[in-house]
């Protein structure tokens, strides 16, 4: 961003305009809320609330730190399994079990290294915290594992979401690897539900078909980076597309989002992929990005803070350096605001208050609590 108003500033010199100082209140007037800085992270991908308002935070290069953002500090938990870090791999996402309160089970997703490269799995395991602002993971088990491991190190994905019914919902990412986000006994570039144990939910659309069937709620992902419920119960998705043809899905069990048969963008090397209208088959995405916004997290508002976006879906978004705001109507949905935010923004939370919380990507990304002007 401060390049980009500096080449800005440049132009308008030559231009003989003086348009700077109006842009900057321009974009300041466009964020219609107070952002405040409480800490900065090496590579952070993630974050979640504990009961104490504290907060977990993992950087990729595989470190989950606690945050105190009452006073600002930084404390090292302990215990956390080595990561495939490299590419877009790393440590991935956190997630409470929802009965923490009681036994302090926290899930993590990652990338592990292994025979073909590297995939996702997430692991549960206890956290102990300290007196001193730490803590520890402890009894860890890998509840889940992506079915194969590929080189490239990309689109593992692998957020974590527990569900209303107490499941365990995992995007998984299809590490680049395409035809198995359409292939039954391939777990990736699915969205997978699972009991907290990793057991597949008894529920699941295929779960007579086979081991890994049983633990596939919807099909045909690419790099489903933010998933969330609305306040109908309802399930929804973002997903990277390849170049352009970023997705909002609605999700429903057993449904097929199409990837790589289908996409609203093409493929990297130019060659074009039929549009989700040409396979009506295929759940078309409820809004497309093309160019892409590359969207790095996803929640749908609930809160009363900022009230008239209650019931929208909000999403960081990484090469848009934004966070853009979608209004969902029923079951259609359409961009009404993008928030300029002059970095690349990994994740997105909402705390039990209705401030929105924000972690940029890279190093020193910041996280940022948000709460309206
Ligand atoms: C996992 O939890 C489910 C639901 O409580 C249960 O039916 C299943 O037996 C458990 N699986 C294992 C391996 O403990
Ligand atoms: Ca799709």
């Amino acid at each position: 961003m401060h390049l980009g108003l500096s080449v800005t500033y440049a132009l308008s010199l030559l231009a003989g305009a003086s348009a700077v100082p109006s842009q900057r209140l321009e974009t300041r007037q466009q964020q219609p809320f107070t952002s405040t800085a409480i800490t900065s992270h090496a590579e952070p991908w993630a974050f979640a609330f504990l009961p104490d308002d504290r907060i977990l935070v993992n950087e990729k290069r595989g470190n989950m730190i606690l945050v105190d953002p009452v006073a600002k500090t930084k404390g090292t938990i302990t215990g956390v399994p080595t990561v495939a870090y490299g590419g877009q791999g790393g440590l991935h996402d956190v997630a409470l079990h929802p009965d923490y309160a009681e036994n302090n089970i926290v899930y993590l997703s990652y990338a592990e290294s292994g025979t073909g490269g590297a995939g996702g799995a997430v692991a549960r395991a206890t956290l102990t915290l300290d007196a001193n602002g730490g803590g520890a993971l402890s009894d860890l088990e890998v509840i889940w594992r992506h079915s194969q491991k590929a080189q490239g190190g990309l689109q593992f994905a692998c957020r974590l979401l527990f569900g209303p019914d107490g499941a365990l919902w995992i995007s998984s990412g299809e590490i680049n690897q395409m035809t198995p986000s359409q292939d039954m006994t391939s777990n990736l570039g699915k969205v997978i539900k699972l009991y907290d144990n990793g057991t597949a939910f008894a529920d699941n659309p295929f779960a007579s078909q086979g081991e890994i069937q049983s633990q596939i709620w919807s099909l045909g992902h690419r790099n489903p980076l933010g998933i969330d419920w609305d306040a109908e119960g309802r399930l929804w998705e973002v997903e990277m597309g390849p170049m352009g043809g970023d997705e909002l899905n609605l999700i429903e069990p057993g449904a097929n989002y199409g990837w790589p048969l289908v996409s609203q963008g093409r493929h990297y090397d130019g060659r074009t992929i039929p549009a989700h209208n040409t396979r009506p088959e295929f759940n078309a995405p409820k809004a497309f990005w093309v160019p892409v916004i590359s969207p790095g997290g996803l929640i749908i508002y609930k809160g009363d803070l900022f009230s008239s976006w209650k019931g929208n879906a909000i999403i960081s978004g990484l090469s848009s350096q934004a966070i853009v705001r979608v209004t969902i109507t029923g079951d259609t949905a359409a961009e009404a605001q993008r928030i300029p935010m002059g970095k690349r923004m990994r994740g997105i939370r909402e705390d039990k208050d209705g401030a929105i919380w924000v972690i940029e990507d890279g190093q020193n990304g910041r996280l940022l609590k948000l709460t309206p002007n």
